[in-house]
């Protein structure tokens, strides 16, 4: 696995959830308001959900999309500046968007980082 030449297999995260916050829409700064929201990492976007629920639900009609960020071309890194809060992660999206999410437990939240780092990497290389 992953020798040279070898294709990337997108990364996929079951749900799970962490703390979100969406702190900019298109450049434009937002009221800060974090929410527990069930995340589920697809081989290209981040989908949000309210629970696990809601998840198979919306997987089961047809022509029903969650809400979510595409993280083509989207950028992630550790953010201390942002929140009060520990363990806080920033996604910036391609259109100027920022989302945090963050976790008390560091291994949960180091676990979506890094699979959300690589699938937008991965991503952006076309
Ligand atoms: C915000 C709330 C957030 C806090 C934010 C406050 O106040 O306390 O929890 O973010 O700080 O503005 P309000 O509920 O009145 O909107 P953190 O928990 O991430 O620190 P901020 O303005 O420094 O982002």
């Amino acid at each position: 696995i992953g020798g040279a030449g070898a294709v990337e297999t997108p990364v996929v995260l079951n749900g799970e959830y962490l703390n979100k916050a969406k702190i900019s829409e298109g450049g434009k700064k937002l009221r800060k308001n974090w929410t527990s929201t069930w995340v589920v990492l697809d081989t290209d976007k981040l989908l949000f959900y309210k629970d696990s629920k809601q998840e198979a639900l919306t997987n089961l009609k047809p022509g029903c999309s969650p809400d979510g960020m595409d993280l083509c071309g989207a950028v992630a890194e550790w953010t201390t500046e942002k929140s009060s809060r520990k363990n806080v992660l920033q996604i910036t999206t391609s259109s100027g968007s920022e989302f945090l999410l963050q976790a008390d437990n560091y291994h949960t939240i180091s676990k979506w980082h890094d699979a959300i780092k690589r699938t937008a990497d991965n991503l952006s290389k076309g």
